[in-house]
């Protein structure tokens, strides 16, 4: 059986188990600092496994060491935003745990592929790749998939038409400067600019590009989980089933669409070596010129990041 941990027991990480469980695609390791908590929702877990028919082994835990020899490592630990706050907000004190989680998880699984999901999103999966000294194809960023879906439910909601005929891509860093693709998002291979007037389609790319932001003002404690994790499962199954599946993820960048040395949205091929290969797309000159202002927002995170941490 494959061995994933995830580290933070919060939100999304009790929930990135959860559907992992559902699935049946590995034993699961939860680590949070919080004393009992990753034990106690670790054990329930496990209680539900005979009701739903899956045989995996469910562990809560405080420290590292039950992690040895995960195939997958998920880091959701941090803060997340409250209202007010943008995801840059939250640098410094993610920087910290993130750091933290990543160097001593390497410590135990040396092998293991990392899906990030702590915010801001692409500088945390730049420190993963960097303090632990991946080679790129073992740092995944979970933002395109999540940023995707809220395109495509606001697709379905609008058209009418299943969720499963309606492909969309959002790329670029996971913040406001986010690049909704419209040109190459369709619905049964209908361009989405020809199946929807133009004023509609506007209206739900600023909805998605405040998507996050939308749900933090709604629950007021805390920021979204349900979508977030199911991206982290659609992931994690990609990479052990090794499907070779296309997914929007934050990916480091040598040279790809002109960008280097930095963590981006773009879509990227995803197989049991993690992130195999980043597809490029033609861009026209309006995507590009959005591509290059999102690009200069993750540097610029980026270089905030380079202050702080010993990178
Ligand atoms: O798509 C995406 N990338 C995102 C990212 C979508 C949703 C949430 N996103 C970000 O994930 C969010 O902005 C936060 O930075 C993280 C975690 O969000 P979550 O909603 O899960 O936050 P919680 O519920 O507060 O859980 C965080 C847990 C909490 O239980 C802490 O006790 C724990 O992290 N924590 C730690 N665990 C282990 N080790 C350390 N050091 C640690 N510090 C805190």
């Amino acid at each position: 059986m494959n061995k994933i941990s995830i580290i933070g027991a919060g939100m999304t990480g009790s929930t990135t188990a959860h559907w992992l469980a559902e699935r049946e695609l590995a034993d699961l390791v939860l680590v949070d600092v919080v004393e009992g908590m990753p034990q106690g929702k670790g054990l329930d877990m496990l209680e539900a496994m005979p009701i739903i028919g899956r045989d995996v082994e469910i562990v809560g835990a405080n420290d590292y060491a039950a992690t040895k020899g995960s195939d997958i490592i998920v880091i959701t630990a941090g803060l997340p935003r409250k209202p007010g706050m943008s995801r840059d907000d939250l640098l410094a004190a993610n920087a910290d745990i993130v750091g933290k989680a990543a160097t001593e998880t390497l410590k135990y699984s040396p092998d293991a592929i990392y899906v990030v999901l702590t915010n801001p999103l692409d500088t945390m999966a730049y420190l993963t790749l960097k303090l632990n000294k991946l080679p790129r194809e073992r740092v995944i960023g979970q933002a395109g998939v999540l940023d995707s879906a809220r395109l495509r439910a606001f697709v379905a909601l609008e058209t009418g038409v299943s969720v499963e005929n309606i492909q969309c891509y959002v790329l670029g860093g996971h913040g406001d400067e986010m690049v909704p693709l419209t040109r190459h998002s369709n619905v049964a291979g209908v361009p989405l600019r020809e199946y929807l007037p133009a004023d509609k389609l506007d209206a739900i790319v600023q909805r998605t590009r405040k998507g996050g932001g939308e749900i933090v003002n709604l629950l007021k404690t805390g920021s979204a989980f349900y979508a977030p994790s199911a991206a982290v499962a659609q992931i994690v199954e990609a990479i052990l089933k090794d499907k070779h599946l296309i997914l929007p993820c934050s990916a480091y960048m040598q040279g790809e669409y002109g960008l280097k040395d930095l963590f981006f949205g773009v879509p990227a091929v995803l197989g049991r070596k993690g992130m195999e290969k980043i597809v490029e797309y033609e861009l026209d000159a309006d995507e590009k010129a959005l591509f290059d202002k999102s690009a200069a927002a993750v540097k610029e995170t980026h270089e905030a990041l380079k202050k702080i941490a010993k990178i």
